[in-house]
């Protein structure tokens, strides 16, 4: 009796935390009706869910969330989420946010901004979303170097591993409010993603880790095509640290990783408008 009593409690606090913990893959599709715990704190024009007119067409449910403009309540382009979108970024290997989008009224610059143990941190680059556009996804990295913080933040890659609010804001400038402005932002399928962009899972290969797996070195091999006069590598570890970053101008590549901490590390080679992430095992 006693040990099911505290597996049942292990159950309930591992049921508890879970809320709180966003998962790699994880997609809000709005499909259940809700707002999925997205708010803009209670103003006037809160984001509301729309049954249908979605991504796919009728009976797709979307979100929807006006900004009034001017001053006061309800006038900046800003929702945010404190449940399923808490949590360690960099250990469940998330590196992007995508989601499908379109802006009614006025174009938006939307932006991911986060809160957490390093305080307040925004992407750096924003994706644009054109006014009256149809219905696109968008993708939104987010490794350590595609942030810097702002007002009220110290930290970029504690954030990261320990977030407790995620905003979607519009602006022109990395920051945590939202800009003023006089628009509509509608937006499904919000997802935790692995990879860079839809042409990650394209026949075009920027390059290989052969074998992923190492207790020595990491070889990568790049074909000809990928490697031009501004070819960067970079790599990141598990709590989003950068540990190398260079130019680099052949085609076979062997980096030593004796002397690495052992566990999961972020490979980014940058070609030309092109990237590609892959992980790679330290063991
Ligand atoms: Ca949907
Ligand atoms: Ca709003």
């Amino acid at each position: 009796m006693k040990t099911n009593t505290i597996l049942s409690l292990l159950f309930l606090i591992g049921t508890c935390s879970a809320l709180a913990q966003v998962n790699l893959g994880q997609i809000d599709d709005f499909e259940n009706g809700t707002t999925e715990n997205w708010t803009d704190g209670g103003s006037s024009v809160p984001p509301v869910n729309i049954s249908s007119g979605g991504p796919t067409g009728a009976n797709d449910n979307y979100l929807s969330d006006p900004s009034l403009g001017g001053g006061g309540e309800g006038s900046k382009m800003v929702m945010f989420n404190e449940q399923q979108w808490a949590g360690n970024y960099t250990s469940t290997g998330i590196i992007s946010i995508k989601f499908d989008a379109r802006a009614i009224t006025n174009t938006l610059n939307l932006r991911i901004a986060f809160d957490g143990a390093g305080g307040r941190i925004c992407t750096i680059n924003a994706v644009t979303i054109p006014a009256g556009g149809s219905w696109q996804q968008y993708t939104i990295p987010i490794l350590a170097s595609d942030f810097t913080t702002v007002a009220g933040g110290s930290n970029v890659a504690q954030t990261l591993s320990d977030v407790s609010t995620m905003r979607i804001l519009s602006n022109t400038n990395p920051s945590w409010q939202g800009e003023s402005i006089s628009a509509i932002l509608e937006i499904d399928n919000i997802e935790a993603s692995a990879t860079l962009s839809v042409e990650d899972f394209s026949a075009t290969q920027l390059f290989e880790i052969i074998p992923n797996v190492s207790e020595d070195k990491l070889n990568l091999t790049i074909p000809d095509f990928s490697i031009n006069n501004s070819t960067i590598l970079d790599i990141f570890d598990s709590s989003g640290r950068q540990v190398l970053n260079k130019k680099i101008s052949s085609l076979q590549n062997e980096i030593s990783v004796i002397d690495w901490n052992n566990g999961i590390y972020f490979v980014r080679i940058i070609s030309d408008n092109s990237q590609q992430v892959k992980k790679f095992i330290k063991i």
